[in-house]
């Protein structure tokens, strides 16, 4: 008997690309996900079970073994940065850049930074390597406010088409990332459960192909 093997999905607007490719990979959930309130669904595969969580929990239920694959956003996987997990795919979905942003304009100041952002420890590396001291401010959301405000000089940030920033007086500076939703899986169920999860891998796999052809 196959054990039943569980996919962990980023809620939100991952989800929105990520339910067309599984569609692609030929694996669909037994009812409409959007439609439901329910967090864990059957699919026509007996054996493959979808969860739908909070996109910044993700890598961590992967990482625990209670999900045995994820999809998740390169963003929350540098931020979450563990030894432990791998990307055997690069699913090329809900693609976007993180960047620093500042007030138009504006004049960085010498010395020490004020950097707000919610990805401190992207933020906190990518400062180190460039040899620039910061106070980081952790912020949850609207980092945009942040420069406006004078709460920080800069703040570090998802764009896609630069629409936000420009909308509040911000302009983009240095890219730090390139970013897109990873198919994730620990490293331990890799090993132990390679067999059914390589499968998978390659379903999803063909269907980031077709998808990319298609464009
Ligand atoms: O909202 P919640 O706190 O529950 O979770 P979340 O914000 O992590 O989820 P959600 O649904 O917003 O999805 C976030 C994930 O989608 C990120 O981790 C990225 O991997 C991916 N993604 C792709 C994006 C964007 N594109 C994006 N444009 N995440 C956020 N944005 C936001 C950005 O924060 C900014 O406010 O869109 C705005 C910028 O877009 P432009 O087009 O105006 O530049
Ligand atoms: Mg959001």
């Amino acid at each position: 008997m196959t054990q039943p093997l569980t996919i962990a999905l980023s809620k939100g607007r991952i989800l929105d690309d990520t339910l067309p490719l599984l569609a692609e990979a030929g694996i669909h959930p037994a009812e409409d996900i959007n439609k439901s309130r329910k967090l864990i669904f059957d699919t026509n595969h007996e054996h493959i079970k979808l969860v739908v969580i909070r996109a910044a929990d993700v890598p961590t239920y992967v990482e625990y073994g209670a999900a045995d694959l994820g999809v998740s956003g390169k963003d929350v996987l540098m931020e979450y940065d563990s030894d432990n997990l791998c990307e055997p795919l690069d699913l090329k979905i809900a693609t976007c850049r993180l960047m620093t942003a500042a007030v138009k304009g504006y004049e960085l100041p010498e010395g020490r930074l004020k950097v707000a952002t919610k990805f401190v420890n992207v933020a906190k590396k990518y400062f180190a390597e460039q040899g620039r001291q910061v106070d980081i401010i952790k912020l949850y959301g609207g980092m945009e406010l942040a420069p406006i405000m004078g709460l920080a000089d800069l703040i570090v940030d998802i764009v896609d088409t630069g629409n936000t920033l420009k909308a509040n007086g911000l302009e983009p500076r240095d890219d730090i990332a390139p970013i897109s939703s990873r198919l994730v899986a620990s490293r331990a169920a890799m090993k132990v459960k390679h067999a059914q999860i390589q499968p998978i891998i390659d379903l999803i796999g063909a269907a980031v192909e077709r998808q990319q052809q298609a464009k």
